[in-house]
């Protein structure tokens, strides 16, 4: 396909909202078919504020998992997967049932345990993948009740959380490996999927939800996971959302209710349920729109709430041949790392089958117990650092009376001069001490332009994480290069470039040939449209002088893709069928099966694993203008139009979201999807957005096949 300019951009773009996110969710009351809620109680006081206060919660992932212990048949990798990971069939795996009896098992100890090391909240699996309830219900005997212990374990839990003043929360798999009426089955499987209603299942799922929420009291949280399979839905995960709200309206649910995790587990977009995300096992860098530093905040609307769920090994259920322990130094510089950037810490531990926690986990949960007992204040109810980033460690801040500031600078690297440099902090410091000085007795510091320096001890008081308190005259002033955005970086006619900053009281000043803003370059009042391609470089002045790095981002004003004509369209998609063990999508080779389907549907499969498709067909382009497609796929997949690859997402992974931008003109384009699944859960969605078009699946109406001669024009 020729084209004079043609521009396809592999673009993550960060910071802007593309043409709309959809219908967001509609504050309301929360009842079982009524609109959404998201943060707020019906009474509109905000959920999340213990949540946030809390910023420390204790994961406990135990059930019939922690017998083997990670050990099946000589192989000592496996974790609370091990059923699925081992291919041990049901009637097999059910026998561990009669050999779960943790004598040692004492609520009260583990929530002593939890309390001592800062813990606000504590998340227990009341049912994982395998099916196994640790609680009493009436809806199965697959149950701790038909074990040897037959005690409700949840009851003694949240019993003593609540004695001791640490809230509780239930983890609960959507996925069921046990129950027959799950779908899908795992591959390996042999029980037949006769007879089986997923629906049924879903009856199943909200009965045990309803006992979790009505036998035990308040519970603070619903932490679901293993929603990421083919047959749990969006609208499923809407109507749990509700459901659950329903019945307890006060609770919070995390994102994997629903279907809208996208990069690093975060929200895509409000049209998903769930009001906070899950990053696991990582920390989302700043800079994501709405996560981190204010400024990014500021600019995109409140940061999101998420909360970074982490192992101290490497498995989350007990794995006994596990020593890969992850040091106190580096959980404690996790909690502050997270808690820098407006994150929660859920951090994990696998009891064994006796009920006991691991020696390795009690001596780290006791270490960081002792750092927050001297430094909690610098965590506990913080929000994000307003400093992009710090060479020598983090920042958390809370806003204090009269809007003054108090800054906690959390060093790891300590200054070997004892003079502490906080560049880019223009604020006026009223104070400084060291958290752990009880005297609290005054730090010196000096102002040498866009730095601050603190007058330091030569050695540090803790060398794991000594935290500096600044106190600052009103809202942090911090020198941050102000946000250029716009809806793409890439337009066909005009573009309109928006430029922000968190900064107070300062002038915006911009150029757009490359050149660095001065004092007397044009003043950002509004929107700047443009109507060729730009660099376009903006600054902060106050009073003449630049108060900001400089800001830059490119534009680029380029020639839509023509249309292709096709002498005859009939309405669909063509699709190739293949199975096979692949790595990539270009992997799919030698097709088993074609045909024609409504739109990118994976219904043609013949199995749940190890198979692949190829779309084709062209796309009905309604106007003129820049199209954003978004590809999310498990496992891996990739997104051509007109014969170029506009969106990479290949590959081994989970459900993850990329996107591509195009200029076309209207009319016809040849749309392609390559998709491939390896094993266990799979999805592909394809949404776009364009001039007038606000985020959707691209359906049957949007697209054809050629019945005729293409001709190129
Ligand atoms: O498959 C589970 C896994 O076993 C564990 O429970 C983690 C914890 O967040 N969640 C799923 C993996 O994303």
């Amino acid at each position: 396909m020729r084209s004079a300019v043609r521009r396809v951009l592999m673009a993550v773009v960060i910071g802007v909202t593309l043409f709309g996110a959809g219908p967001g969710l509609k504050a309301g009351t929360c009842g079982s078919d009524s609109p959404l809620q998201r943060g707020t109680t019906p009474g509109g006081t905000d959920r999340m504020a213990w949540w946030r206060e809390a910023r420390f919660g204790l994961f406990i992932h135990w059930g019939l998992y922690a017998i083997p212990a990670g050990e099946w048949q000589g192989q000592t990798s496996h974790g609370e997967w091990i059923m699925n990971t081992a291919q041990i069939p049901v009637a097999q795996y059910e026998k561990f049932r009669s050999r779960f009896n943790p004598a040692r098992f004492d609520a009260r100890e583990w929530v002593r345990m939890a309390k001592d090391a800062g813990v606000g909240y504590i998340v227990i699996t009341t049912k994982h993948h395998d099916g196994f309830c640790l609680f009493d219900s009436a809806l199965t005997d697959y149950t701790v009740m038909a074990t040897p212990f037959k005690r409700d374990i949840m009851k003694e839990l949240v019993t003593a959380c609540r004695e001791a003043g640490i809230r509780i929360g239930w983890y609960h798999s959507i996925m069921d490996w046990h129950h027959p009426d799950y779908l899908p089955r795992r591959e390996w499987e042999t029980r037949s999927t006769q007879g089986a209603s997923f629906d049924r299942y879903v009856q199943y799922l909200k009965g045990q939800v309803r006992e979790l929420l009505t036998k035990y009291g308040p519970i603070d949280i619903m932490w679901f996971d293993g929603q990421w399979e083919g047959t749990w839905t969006h609208e499923r995960g809407l109507d749990m959302y509700r459901f659950v709200r329903g019945l307890q309206p006060d609770i919070i649910v995390n994102n994997r209710v629903d279907k809208g995790g996208g990069d690093f587990q975060l929200t895509r977009d409000a049209s998903f349920a769930g009001d906070y995300g899950t990053p696991e096992q990582e920390v989302p860098p700043t800079g994501l729109p709405g996560v981190g530093h204010p400024s990014a905040g500021a600019a995109l609307g409140t940061p999101p709430d998420w909360e970074t769920c982490m192992t101290m090994n490497d498995h989350w259920g007990y794995n006994s041949h596990d020593e890969n322990w992850k040091s106190g130094e580096q959980l404690i510089r996790t909690l502050v790392d997270v808690a820098s950037k407006g994150g929660n810490l859920l951090l994990n531990v696998g009891p064994t089958a006796e009920g006991l926690i691991p020696q390795p986990s009690i001596d780290r949960l006791a270490g960081i117990g002792r750092w927050l007992k001297t430094n909690g204040e610098a965590i506990y109810g913080t929000s994000a650092s307003p400093f992009p980033a710090l060479s020598w460690g983090r920042a958390t801040a809370k806003r204090m009376p009269d809007e003054a500031t108090r800054l906690y600078l959390h060093v790891f690297e300590w200054p070997t001069n004892g003079r502490l440099v906080v560049d880019g902090l223009l604020s006026e410091a009223t104070s400084a001490f060291l958290l752990a000085d009880p005297a609290r007795r005054p730090l010196a510091t000096a102002r040498d332009g866009d730095i601050l320096a603190v007058t330091v001890p030569a050695a540090a008081p803790d060398p794991v994480d000594t935290v500096v308190v600044v106190d600052l005259k009103g809202r942090p002033d911090v020198a941050i290069a102000p946000a250029i955005s716009a809806v793409a970086p890439i337009f066909v006619d005009t573009l309109d470039v928006t430029i922000a900053s968190s900064q107070q009281g300062v002038e915006l000043r911009y150029t757009t040939g490359g050149t660095n803003p001065h004092a007397d370059s044009p003043l950002v009042s509004g929107p700047i449209r443009l109507t060729a391609s730009a660099e376009v470089a903006a600054r902060a002045f106050r009073a003449g002088k630049a108060v900001s790095p400089i800001a830059r981002a490119s534009f680029a004003k380029v020639i839509p893709q023509h249309a292709v004509v096709v002498d005859h369209i009939e309405p669909g998609l063509r699709y190739e069928y293949f199975e096979g063990t692949f790595d990539k999508t270009t992997d799919l080779a030698k097709p088993i099966k074609r045909g024609v389907v409504h739109t990118f549907d994976l219904a043609p499969r013949a199995r749940a694993s190890r198979f692949g498709f190829r779309y084709s067909g062209f796309l009905k382009v309604p106007k003129r203008g820049v199209y954003q497609f978004a590809l999310a796929s498990d496992d891996g997949s990739r997104l051509l139009v007109d014969g170029q690859v506009l969106v990479d997402n290949d590959g081994l992974h989970s459900l993850r979201e990329k996107t591509g931008l195009v200029a076309l003109a209207p009319g016809l384009h040849s749309i392609q999807v390559d998709f491939f699944e390896r094993d266990g859960g799979f999805d592909l969605k394809v949404h776009w957005s364009g001039p007038d078009l606000p985020r959707q699946p691209i359906t049957d109406r949007d697209l054809a096949i050629a019945a005729g001669n293409v001709r190129f024009r």
